[in-house]
């Protein structure tokens, strides 16, 4: 998916706040103009392929009108209580091309029996309608948040629960494999995307797919050691997410209007995220009228302005690529695959050729700064270490190196102009299998 949004939108859009105590009435969720349509427009535009709804955060206030709390968007002045906010923006995305996933924080501050094993009952009858209700859903999105003080129902106590016990994950995640085999699953330890670990939307400079749960168990609200750089080798395919706001909080707040983050920070954002294989979840939280703020929306603009000018021309396609093996001279595994934009096709090599070369000839100097690598999935991440060089004076002279590539290694440089450039593929257990090649030049500020 490498590009979805958040969508954090709840009385704390309201109050002000970023956690709700989950005391909040009913009446203070008001959006006085809400557009589920600007809103999935704004997220199209700006390049996401999907977005993810906060159905319910850890206040417990159901964006959607449940049959199994009085607590949600009926009892609400909005639309006289006749509102659905889950149901306008899955509809809105389906408008907008976009898949819809749902975020349903498992920590509730508002129940009363949250600890209790009703509160288990209760959370699976949330999922259960979310599946079913409203159509296709690609992700559901588990909160590690868990445990604290809240009301609960007016106790206003502090409650601690285990996490690794209390949910019982393996019956609830089931749940989701019943209703929506097509959805994954995200959490601090997946079971099929992981959290990378901050909320800044950085992947490590070194990232693997892979986990390794034979060394450290994972669950929702678990050890975050490891997750930004992944685990390899590992026992588990497992990509990492990041998730990062747009704005300082993940809640809309009037007086972070002025902090919302500028083209250039959502690029460096792309670039440590997307750019080093994991996918990037970005927030964009509706305002108080129930739509995406001007601010944002100028900000979105101008980096998929940036994004678009940056990859409109793959500089490799029309060079001349040689490659030091091909896999049994085999026109299958040829160069061509690297610049057809399928993620189907690849390049490989024999066996034993596990570190091999590619040179691209431009054939006069090119001007260029970006270089995006993509590894053909299929066959697992197998590239552990790579090297770029450019002609200089009729040598080869590197100007970057990395490691993992994984979906996709986007190396940002400052421009250079060469005639050609050369990919070494220095460390890798098995043979490559690299299914894009691509050479850019990001536009002059
Ligand atoms: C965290 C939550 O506590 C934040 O409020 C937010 O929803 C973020 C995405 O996840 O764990
Ligand atoms: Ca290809």
């Amino acid at each position: 998916m490498e590009f979805y949004g958040f969508l954090h939108f709840t009385v704390n859009t309201f109050t002000d706040k970023e956690w709700g105590y989950g005391d909040e009435s009913e009446k203070v969720f008001n959006p006085t103009d809400f557009d589920a349509d600007q809103i999935a427009r704004t997220a199209k535009a700006a390049g996401m392929k999907g977005l993810v709804l906060t159905a319910k955060h850890h206040d417990g206030f159901c964006l959607w009108p449940t049959k199994f709390t009085q607590h949600s968007v009926k009892n609400s002045p909005w639309k006289d209580g006749h509102g659905d906010v889950v149901k306008e923006v899955s509809e809105a995305c389906q408008r907008a091309g976009l898949k819809f996933g749902v975020y349903l924080s498992p920590w509730d501050r508002n129940r009363k029996d949250y600890g209790t094993p009703d509160y288990i009952t209760y959370y699976r009858s949330e999922l259960r309608e979310l599946l079913t209700n409203y159509g296709d859903i690609f992700i559901v999105w588990f909160d590690g948040a868990n445990g604290g003080d809240g009301f609960y129902g007016g106790a206003r106590t502090m409650r601690k629960i285990d996490n690794r016990v209390f949910y019982d994950w393996p019956n609830t995640w089931s749940i989701v494999r019943e209703l929506m085999p097509g959805a994954v699953m995200f959490s601090d330890g997946g079971p099929d995307v992981r959290w990378v670990g901050n909320e800044r939307g950085m992947a490590g400079d070194t990232c693997w797919e892979t986990l390794n749960t034979d060394v450290i168990k994972r669950y929702p609200g678990g050890s975050s050691k490891n997750l930004t750089t992944g685990e390899r080798p590992g026992t588990v395919w497992l990509p990492p997410e990041c998730d990062v706001s747009i704005r300082p909080g993940w809640f809309y707040h009037p007086a972070e209007d002025s902090r919302v983050k500028t083209p250039r920070q959502l690029l460096d954002i792309y670039y440590k995220s997307v750019g080093r294989g994991a996918d990037l979840n970005l927030n964009i939280p509706p305002d108080r009228t129930g739509q995406i703020n001007s601010h944002d929306v100028q900000s979105l603009t101008a980096f998929r302005k940036i994004l678009d000018e940056t990859f409109a021309t793959n500089l490799a396609a029309g060079a001349k690529i040689e490659a030091s093996n091909v896999r049994g001279n085999d026109d299958a595994f040829g160069v061509k695959n690297l610049v057809d934009d399928r993620r189907e096709t690849y390049w490989s090599t024999d066996d034993d050729a596990k570190t091999p070369e590619l040179t691209v000839d431009f054939g006069k100097p090119m001007a260029l700064s970006v270089i995006s690598l993509r590894e053909y999935l299929p066959l697992g991440q197998r590239v552990e270490a790579f090297a770029l060089d450019q002609w200089v004076d009729g040598d080869w002279k590197e100007f970057a190196k990395g490691t993992s590539i994984g979906n996709r290694r986007l190396i940002r440089v400052t421009p250079l102009t060469t005639t050609k450039i050369r990919l070494r593929i220095t460390q890798a257990p098995v043979c490559p299998a690299i299914s894009e090649l691509g050479v850019y030049l990001e536009p002059a500020q």
